[in-house]
């Protein structure tokens, strides 16, 4: 029998965490035959709820659930971490600019790359959710100095399968026939879809939509401004979207693309397609071994590249902005 897996799970109250949660514990994230213990990171205020949900996950009796813990202190929450799932994060709230949006994130994440760096155990993959996401990996990557950079990553996975979803529907081919499609730069409203490497049942997706002012004027807002859609619908943002993707992330990560395609995953950059070296940009990535390498030698175009360059400038900034606030 395998020993158990150790999933720290933070946010664990929140909505996303309790999407989240019983697909872990029911063997989604690792896989069927993979035990799992979790453990739940909530702030005080967070930590009643988060046992009402544990109750909720021992009421399932999932049979690949070896435990739950629950706690307010990060060095408890990754004592032993093999894979945390960094969900909970300061929200923007009226009034609230984007320098104290950085700044109280950034009195989360960092402690939390210390708690990491301290005590997560050797193989630690850290998927970072909370927003802006890109740049609280960049901050907890930077405050854990003994894990290797690389372990650190940022969701730009919802954004990927929001992308191929809008592109069955357009060309109204199945799903499982889209593949290599890329999100390019930060999680945020920059981001570039692109589909000029997407195959659609083996045919090119951009000359199956050949359609420039579609992808543009449509695909590419669409897609960026999904999120803002979901609130506006179901007036709370994406949470089981959200959690599924977060599922995925951590599942390609860890058990490999499937032969022919990639994914997309925020990961810390070597450079490739001049994005400067350490931002964590989203790249077209192929996991293997539990590991993950940028696909190399793809031809990237005018139209991709203003808008590859333009998304990378806004993670630039960033990291600029919480490096002036002695967060790197
Ligand atoms: P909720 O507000 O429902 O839940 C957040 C939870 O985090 C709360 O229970 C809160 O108590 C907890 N929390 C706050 N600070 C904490 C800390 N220091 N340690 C541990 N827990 C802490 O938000 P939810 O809808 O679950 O969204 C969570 C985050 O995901 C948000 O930052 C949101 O912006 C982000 N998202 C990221 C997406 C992505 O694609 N990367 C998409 C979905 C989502 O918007």
């Amino acid at each position: 029998t395998r020993t158990p897996v150790n999933v720290t799970v933070t946010g664990a109250a929140g909505q996303i965490g309790y999407a989240l949660l019983f697909r872990i514990a029911s063997g989604h994230l690792l896989g069927a035959d993979v035990p799992v213990k979790l453990r739940l990171l909530e702030i005080p205020q967070g930590l009643k709820a988060a046992e009402g949900t544990a109750m909720e996950l021992d009421d399932c009796a999932f049979p690949l659930l070896r435990g739950i813990e629950i706690t307010d202190d990060p060095n408890v929450a990754f004592d032993g971490a093999n894979v945390a799932l960094l969900v909970g994060a300061r929200p923007r709230t009226k009034g609230m600019e984007r320098g104290d949006l950085l700044e109280a994130n950034g009195g989360i994440f960092k402690p939390q790359g210390k708690a990491i760096n301290d005590n997560a155990a050797d193989d630690i993959k850290v998927l970072v959710v909370g927003n802006p996401a890109n740049t609280n990996a960049l901050i907890a990557q930077a405050a854990a100095p003994d894990v290797p950079a690389e372990r650190f990553t940022a969701m730009t996975r919802l954004d990927h399968n929001r992308a191929i979803s809008q592109l069955a529907a357009k060309t109204g081919a199945a799903v499982s026939d889209i593949k290599r499609l890329t999100i390019w730069g930060n999680h945020s409203a920059t981001q570039y879809p692109d589909i000029f490497h997407a195959e659609i049942a083996g045919k090119n997706a951009a000359e199956v939509v050949n359609d420039q002012q579609w992808l543009a004027d449509e695909f590419i807002p669409t897609v960026a401004k999904r999120g803002a859609a979901i609130i506006e619908a179901r007036g709370a943002s994406s949470a089981a979207s959200a959690a599924n993707a977060a599922i995925d992330h951590v599942h390609t990560w860890v058990n490999g693309t499937a032969e022919g395609d990639w994914t997309s995953m925020g990961i810390p950059s070597d450079g490739s397609y001049g994005v400067p070296e350490g931002l964590i940009s989203s790249f077209p990535v192929i996991c293997k071994d539990g590991g993950y390498e940028i696909v190399q030698g793809l031809d990237v175009n005018e139209f991709s590249r203003t808008r590859i360059d333009a998304s990378v400038a806004e993670l630039a900034e960033e990291r600029d902005a919480v490096r002036g606030l002695g967060l790197l």
